[in-house]
């Protein structure tokens, strides 16, 4: 059984076994959750991004993939980094984003990670709004068999936490 937790915050101020980033193709960092966590991560996470870039994703990390590399200087043991879906107000992207979540729970199996921690993917600067994206993050999270035991949503302000508190109920 996996166990939902919600917390308001900083997902890198959080300590569990795989925290994950909402990352864009290129693994090269970028703003909000993805340059916090190159930052406080520190340069190895880059390093080791740009290690996957020269062997397996030389074309970039395709929309709802999910790829692990050191925590660097987190306290975790991984980071999992997914790109999510840009918004489409033309397109419906939900495959792509439900994608993001099952893909980063399988890659957190594969390591053996038990606690895996969660930003609100897509719901930023790829604009989804976030009542949508907390629907499909937390009924895929329920929908995929994992062994993952705690999968914690970090929600960086109140509105996002709410959004995710009516859907976990
Ligand atoms: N902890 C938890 N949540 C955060 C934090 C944090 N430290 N910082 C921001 N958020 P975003 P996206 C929230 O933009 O929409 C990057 O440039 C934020 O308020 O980080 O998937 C990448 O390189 C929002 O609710 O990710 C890509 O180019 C949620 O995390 C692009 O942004 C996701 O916002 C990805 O955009």
């Amino acid at each position: 059984m996996t166990t939902i937790t919600l917390v308001q915050g900083d997902i890198t101020r959080q300590s569990v076994d795989a925290i994950v980033n909402a990352a864009n193709s290129s693994l090269l960092g970028g703003g909000g959750v993805d340059g916090a966590i190159h930052r406080r991560g520190g340069p190895e996470i880059l390093a080791d991004c740009r290690r996957l870039r020269a062997s397996r994703y030389g074309k970039g990390l395709p929309t709802g993939r999910a790829v692990a590399t050191t925590a660097g200087e987190l306290d975790a043991r991984w980071v999992i980094h997914t790109v999510g879906p840009v918004y489409s107000t033309t397109e419906d992207r939900s495959e792509p984003l439900a994608s993001c979540y099952r893909e980063s729970l399988r890659v957190a199996d594969e390591l053996g990670a038990l606690s895996v921690a969660f930003p609100a993917v897509s719901a930023g600067i790829y604009g989804w709004p976030m009542d949508d994206a907390a629907r499909i993050a937390v009924e895929t999270v329920r929908a995929t068999q994992t062994n993952v035991q705690e999968v914690r949503f970090v929600l960086f302000d109140e509105r996002a936490y709410e959004a995710f508190a009516r859907q976990v109920g």
